[in-house]
């Protein structure tokens, strides 16, 4: 499809009021933990825990959706990256969490989704490299898409937003 927006910024990605879905970097229990699955957790509350526990375990790559609870967002989409230099190939596992987190989106007619830098943080990939999986992924499945219109990628630090910036410029996109 023509018109996907991908964007980039900084923030906290249990702070994103205006997407219809965020991505949880999750853990194959769909557990609450610490980063973005203890922001998201501790925002959504206890009924987030108690709808995951029906859903797990999940696989590397693997993406679930659930609701958003006392998120400001109705959904959320978790996604199990891989850990660095032990789920291997680590590249395509973590490419399946985009293009899956993307397709379930789409499925369920969303038009917005928030991602935050999957396995970056606890599972070690490093920056740059999880930086241009996530922009080409994105870029890749758009094509495929047909309600989601808006991508944001949601990053913690400013060396993370530059970095994911770059891969964006890089990759022929503005944000
Ligand atoms: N909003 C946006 N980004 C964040 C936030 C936030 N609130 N908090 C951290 N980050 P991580 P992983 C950044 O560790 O590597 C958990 O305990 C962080 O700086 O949350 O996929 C789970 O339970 C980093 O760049 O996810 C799993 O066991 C990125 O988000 C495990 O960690 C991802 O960091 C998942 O590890």
């Amino acid at each position: 499809m023509a018109d996907l927006t991908i964007e980039c910024v900084q923030g906290d990605i249990a702070s994103q009021p205006d997407m219809e879905s965020i991505v949880n970097a999750a853990n194959a229990r769909l557990m609450p933990g610490s980063g973005v699955a203890g922001a998201i957790h501790s925002a959504a509350g206890p009924e987030l825990a108690r709808e995951c526990e029906s859903l797990a375990p999940i696989a590397p790559g693997q993406a679930v959706i659930t609701g958003g609870y006392g998120l400001p967002n109705p959904y959320v989409i978790h996604c199990l990256g891989p850990v660095y230099g032990v789920d291997e190939p680590s590249a395509e596992l973590l490419g399946n969490c985009y293009r899956n987190a993307l397709m379930l989106a789409d499925q369920k007619g969303l038009t917005s989704i928030a991602f935050p830098a999957i396995s970056t943080g606890v599972f070690g990939y490093p920056v740059e490299e999880a930086a241009r999986i996530a922009v080409a992924t994105i870029q890749s499945t758009a094509r495929e898409l047909t309600s989601v219109r808006r991508v944001r990628l949601v990053l913690f630090s400013d060396h993370d937003l530059t970095v994911f910036r770059n891969a964006l410029n890089a990759g022929g996109n503005s944000g």
